[in-house]
């Protein structure tokens, strides 16, 4: 079981060999840059926490801001550089330790890291030569790879360069063992996370309690920043899918918790949700649209395997939620078109280094693909509304349910909130 995030990382090697099968793709003669992007001012003189750039990370391995990695193919063999930060004495005063060379050299492979001050002379070179082709990230972003794409259309024009994106997306969509580790463990702490973030239910507490718990759980374990703004939302906010700022009023009995939370690992996700009743028992209507959603995820679980397509997923989970509102009788027989209503998002997604992970849109998926499988009901006639999520891996002849061990059936729900249906009055926080 997983005590601490920060005692698993993706090898040099795994990066390594994402950078060789690159070359592979890619004309001779051409050059790779890509930015790790840089810290975005929150207000003032404060900084939001600096978040990688995951393709960057994906061929480089580093999360430290600025950075850049070039790639230089020529006729019969490819450099890879680095370039990071200095090591300021006096920046590194007030904002913490840089990488020195040699920690980026194991943990990225390459074969050279220079200071940052020596990149523009080597992008001017770069530019200068007419040759080569430069293979870029379309920086949808404003940051340095949207400004340093200008520059190139500026000035080489748009036929000499080639966008990486789509075919660093192809690869993504397939992840490799040590990365499955990773998801797998992004995944037990997120399961550790929620279990003592429950514990707080029996006692009464608030959306802003549990939101709390669970990130405290994560960030404790070595996990600060969650993969996503953690989701608690109790009663009516269940209708704000990404309802992200809890509040602190207690959370009344009878109604139902949306928790949707991810922790990462190794620059990896997790991406689960669960649906609780704050009372620890379902009551009946509870528990008929919590039946209801557990059969889509059931049915959609049984369809998964290589060659479908996620456009066949959100399909075949639309058919059968109709089917379960005609059951639920909310929506009637002969006007199956309503059943939008109650259908507010599709059903599933690539999981990896993003939470919505690249991808190319409805290429068909491949053994070892992970996705989010995550149908949802929302019945406004009945005061709730949910989503369940479990993260999958395609296998040679179906799928493997990573998250199968965090309770989802209904009993195991109940037991696991111990409540017997008695709640100690509310507490706020
Ligand atoms: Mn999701």
């Amino acid at each position: 079981m997983i005590s601490d995030a920060r005692n698993y990382r993706l090898p040099a090697s795994f990066f390594a060999g994402n950078r060789k099968r690159l070359l592979g793709e890619i004309p001779k003669y051409s050059c790779v840059i890509l930015f790790a992007g840089e810290k975005v001012c929150m207000s003032a003189d404060s900084d939001y926490r600096f978040r990688v750039d995951s393709n960057f990370f994906y061929l480089s391995g580093i999360e430290q801001e600025d950075s850049v990695l070039l790639i230089r193919a020529d006729e019969k063999e490819a450099v890879t550089t680095l370039f990071v930060h200095s090591n300021d004495p006096l920046k590194e005063r007030w904002s913490g330790k840089r990488m020195t060379v040699s920690e980026v050299m194991e943990k990225s492979g390459v074969d050279e890291v220079f200071f940052l001050e020596t990149f523009e002379d080597t992008a001017a070179t770069i530019l200068a030569d007419s040759a080569c082709i430069l293979v870029t990230d379309s920086g949808v972003r404003p940051g340095p790879a949207s400004r340093f794409l200008e520059r190139v259309k500026k000035d080489r024009g748009e036929e000499k360069i080639l966008p990486i994106a789509p075919i660093l997306a192809r690869f993504r969509m397939v992840k490799q063992h040590c990365e499955i580790e990773m998801i797998r463990k992004a995944i037990e702490l997120t399961d550790l996370s929620l279990r003592e973030a429950l514990i707080l239910l029996r006692e009464g507490t608030s959306e802003t309690g549990l939101c709390s718990a669970i990130n405290y759980a994560m960030s404790r374990r070595g996990c600060p920043e969650p993969a996503f703004p953690t989701i608690v939302a109790a009663g009516l906010n269940n209708f704000c899918l990404h309802h992200d700022e809890p509040e602190g009023d207690p959370i009344p009995p009878g109604v139902m918790i949306q928790i949707d939370a991810g922790a990462t690992v190794g620059g990896l996700c997790a991406d689960i949700s669960r649906a609780y009743p704050s009372t620890g028992i379902f009551s009946d209507k509870q528990s008929a649209l919590y039946e209801a959603v557990c059969a889509c995820l059931k049915k959609i679980i049984t369809m998964i395997r290589p060659g479908i397509r996620i456009s066949d997923i959100n399909r075949t989970f639309r058919d059968i939620a109709a089917e379960k509102l005609i059951e639920l009788k909310i929506v009637d027989r002969q006007e199956t078109g309503e059943a939008n209503v109650y259908i507010w998002h599709n059903a599933a997604h690539h999981l990896g280094m993003d939470v919505h992970d690249a991808c190319i849109k409805d290429r068909p998926i491949e053994t070892n693909a992970v996705l989010a499988i995550e149908p949802g009901l929302y019945v406004r006639e009945w005061g709730m509304g949910f989503r369940l999520e479990e993260d999958i891996r395609v296998t040679e002849n179906g799928c493997e349910v990573l998250s199968s061990f965090i309770a989802r059936d209904r009993f195991e729900v109940e037991d696991l909130l111990g409540m017997s249906g008695g709640m100690i009055p509310c507490r706020p926080d």
